[in-house]
């Protein structure tokens, strides 16, 4: 098992945070979320009752991950902003179960996600390769290690986290993702959250045990401990909606009342109205056409989409035309 780390974790925070909170409507990109606590607190979220999206994947890579393999003969996976590898596993088990499995590829901004990931998945599965990458997937593709002659492969970004991106950002990700697959050979396994009763997705962001709620908030505590920063984490109420134009839900941190706070690492005066809102997160949900519109846009093809019985959730499957 070998780690490599590419992420200069504190000025990527740094710049990010200088940028998006001297705008005119102040924005925080949500990978700063997952430090130790924030990665914790994602896997509470992921346990919630209304929190579908990975109730949803996991059913249907339970009923699909035969096929997935049998149809790509996949022996590599490469699993972008991989966290836990909780549902991975079940591919992964596929993959041991059809003879093909070789190396396991996990790449994440949070480091100990990465070790820990890589460690357990060396246990579960004798003679697995892992090379994992503590970096952060729009930068560190490079780093992902060159695929071996003869097996194919397949990069996966489950959990819905392509919604994450703004429409922009998300086309240019996924056109870099597409150059990493080898035309004829590898695939692109990609989980995305469906649109639906706008009812239920604004339930899956306001969990009524608080947990989406501290997860948000966690944010402010990073910039606090790692810029030297004196925000009042308790004077920002949690607010999730859907935007039924876009179609995505976004997440902000309202100021209850008007605030200076000060970034010492940043040297950085920022000061909030009372009722400003803060965005930290979009979060995307598609249609079939959105997504096949996207995959064409990154020079894909659209081979498969498999959703869950209830069709919240689907993971599809597509390539660079051979
Ligand atoms: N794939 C898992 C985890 C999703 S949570 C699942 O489906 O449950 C999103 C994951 O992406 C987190 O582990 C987070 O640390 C990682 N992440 C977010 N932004 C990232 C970035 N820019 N580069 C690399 N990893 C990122
Ligand atoms: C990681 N990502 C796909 C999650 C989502 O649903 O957009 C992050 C999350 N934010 C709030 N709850 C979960």
């Amino acid at each position: 098992m070998t780690v490599e780390t590419r992420l200069d974790a504190e000025r990527s925070l740094a710049d990010d945070v200088l940028d998006g909170l001297t705008r005119p409507f102040k924005e925080l990109a949500p990978k700063h979320f997952y430090d130790a606590h924030g990665a914790e607190l994602f896997d509470q979220i992921c346990e919630q009752p209304e929190y579908y999206p990975t109730r949803a994947e996991r059913s249907i890579l339970v009923a699909g991950s035969a096929d997935i393999v049998a149809r790509t003969g996949v022996g590599e996976l490469v699993e972008l902003g991989s966290g836990t590898a909780e549902k991975t596993r079940v591919l992964l088990a596929a993959m041991a179960a059809a003879g093909t499995l070789t190396r396991y590829v996990p790449v994440d901004v949070t480091e100990h996600m990465v070790q820990r990931t890589a460690g357990e998945l060396v246990e579960e599965f004798p003679g697995l390769r892992v090379e994992g990458v503590v970096g952060d997937f729009e930068q560190h593709l490079d780093a992902v290690p060159a695929p071996e002659d003869g097996v194919p492969r397949i990069v996966a970004l489950l959990g819905g986290t392509i919604g994450n991106f703004i429409p922009g950002s998300r086309r240019s990700f996924l056109r870099s993702i597409a150059e990493l697959l080898r035309p004829g050979v590898d695939h692109l396994l990609l989980g995305t959250d469906l649109v639906k009763d706008p009812a239920i997705i604004e339930a899956a962001y306001n969990d009524a045990a608080g947990v989406t709620a501290a997860f948000n908030r966690n944010i402010l505590v990073v910039l606090n401990r790692e810029l030297d920063a004196n925000f009042d984490v308790d004077a920002f109420e949690h607010y999730a909606f859907f935007d039924r134009e876009r179609e995505w839900i976004e997440m902000r941190l309202r100021a209850t009342h008007r605030m200076d706070v000060r970034l010492e690492a940043l040297k950085l005066d920022v000061s909030f109205a009372a009722r400003e809102e803060l965005r930290t997160e979009i979060s995307a949900k598609f249609t079939r056409e959105r997504l096949a519109h996207d995959m064409a846009a990154a020079g894909l093809e659209l081979r498969e989409v498999l959703t869950d019985d209830d069709g919240l959730f689907a993971l599809s499957l597509s390539a660079r035309p051979g």
